[in-house]
């Protein structure tokens, strides 16, 4: 109930009294709302969950629209319920959380001969084990991390440090050099995280080589490109922005910094970030973008921005560049209105769609988390809740949520990826969650959304 304190208050004080009941008043009404936001957000959760189960249980994902199981490589490894437990957890859904672990527990198996792709399988399942390990202290979880750790190792065998894209689960057989900073510097905090909570230092001294080696080939004026052979450490393309392929490498130099309290990430990010800013960030109508450019003379490129690009604002907030943070969010929140959803790519002169798939991407969701959460201001919780609406309206079908193949017709697509439960769901509830839903300062969250406590 809002209304004004029954007590005695010398009269040229009521006013100030007055302002703060309407003020507390306001605050318990957007309490409410915000639960309200939350309880809808688990319910949708809990439908694509559910169609998950049905059609798709035990496999890695669920194809919505023909309701069929998929599994990347063609036997499952659980991708989906690894991705989603730790977010099951954190919305207190016990009985499913439950009922995954069992599965994980009892299904899933890392001795099988198929090449996996080092970086997917990281961030989402040694990311997913380690969180909920820690969640829930279940020495299985644990156990099965390391096995899966141990089988990834060979991709670090190039002379160079860096990894090949693929590995051979049983034989460790390793494939493909052509890989990119994002796969070569997005998996300290997961392989770092592995040693230390088994102790074992080879995890973290093999990824942190990895992502200094890919530093240590930045451009004479610090930008790093978009390929790179694994074997020779030579460019393969030279085109140099904060998109795919390169996002979650800048992502890993801050939370490495902040999770293990390594020292050398934290330098390596203090000589990286400014070069972004100078040569990468445009000003362009007042709004502020980030475009791509040539690594080695800074000339631009494309004026390219997209659904992957919009995870910098939450980078940039959690590091302390708020004012940052926020323009470039507004300008995330403007492509996502163009079409009442965003695409895959935008070129922010010309404000025209250049990839037109919307594939449940998380990345402006988890900018408007972090921002929320470091500034309280409501303005974001506004702009989470239209996403929400709109994210709904379009994805949402009787049997999961889909991607669009186009936002402009809104044509869906029959994909609903494992990160839609680990990352959209989890930082669409987190923003209207009670804050103590996640102990935020105590906790890192990869690039994925798993959370990581630094236990040692
Ligand atoms: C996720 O797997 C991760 O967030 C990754 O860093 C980028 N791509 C997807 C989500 O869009």
């Amino acid at each position: 109930m809002c209304e004004a304190t029954d007590v005695f208050v010398p009269r040229l004080s009521i006013l100030a009294v007055i302002a703060l009941a309407a003020a507390s008043c306001g605050n318990s009404r957007d309490d409410a709302h915000a639960k309200q936001m939350a309880d809808r957000v688990r319910t949708e959760f809990l439908h694509a969950w559910s169609n998950y189960e049905k059609y798709a249980w035990g496999h890695d994902a669920l194809r919505p629209l023909s309701k069929t199981p998929h599994d990347w490589y063609g036997e499952p490894l659980l991708m989906t319920p690894v991705d989603a437990l730790d977010t099951l957890i954190l919305m207190k859904l016990d009985a499913e959380a439950k009922k995954t672990r069992r599965l994980i527990e009892d299904e899933l198996s890392f001795d099988r001969d198929i090449y996996v792709k080092n970086f997917e399988i990281t961030i989402r399942l040694l990311g997913g084990l380690l969180s909920s390990y820690q969640l829930t202290g279940d020495k299985r979880l644990l156990n099965l991390a390391q096995d899966l750790g141990r089988r990834l190792l060979p991709v670090f065998n190039p002379p160079t440090g860096l990894p090949y894209v693929y590995v051979n689960l049983r034989t460790g057989a390793v494939r493909d050099p052509i890989t990119n900073p994002a796969e070569t510097g997005t998996l300290l905090l997961e392989f770092g995280t592995l040693s230390k909570l088994t102790g074992d230092p080879v995890f973290y001294d093999k990824a942190k080589r990895a992502l200094v080696e890919t530093f240590k080939r930045r451009s004479s004026i610090g930008l790093v490109g978009e390929a790179i052979n694994a074997e020779t450490g030579e460019w393969t393309n030279i085109d140099s922005d904060i998109s795919g392929g390169i996002d979650s490498y800048y992502e890993y130099l801050w939370k490495c910094w902040r999770l293990f309290g390594d020292r050398d990430c934290l330098e390596m990010w203090n000589a990286s970030i400014p070069e972004i800013h100078k040569y990468l960030a445009e000003d362009s109508g007042g709004e502020l973008w980030y475009g791509h450019a040539d690594m080695n003379s800074g000339t631009r490129m494309a004026t390219n921005y997209g659904a992957l690009d919009a995870f910098f604002p939450a980078l940039l907030a959690l590091s302390g560049d708020v004012d940052r943070a926020r323009r470039l969010q507004r300008s995330s929140f403007k492509m996502w209105n163009l079409h009442g959803i965003e695409p895959e790519v935008l070129d922010y002169k010309k404000m025209r769609v250049v990839s037109p798939g919307y594939h449940l991407r998380p990345e402006i969701v988890e900018s408007t988390y972090y921002l929320y959460h470091g500034t309280h201001d409501p303005e974001y919780r506004r702009m989470g809740e239209k996403m929400f609406d709109d994210f709904m309206k379009y994805c949402r079908t009787e049997s999961g949520y889909v991607a669009l193949s186009d936002v402009v017709t809104k044509q869906q697509r029959d994909e609903m990826e494992s990160f839609v439960f680990a990352e959209t769901f989890k930082y669409f509830y987190l923003l209207f969650a009670p804050q103590d839903a996640l102990d935020f300062d105590h906790v890192t969250l990869n690039t994925e959304a798993h959370p990581l406590r630094r236990t040692w």
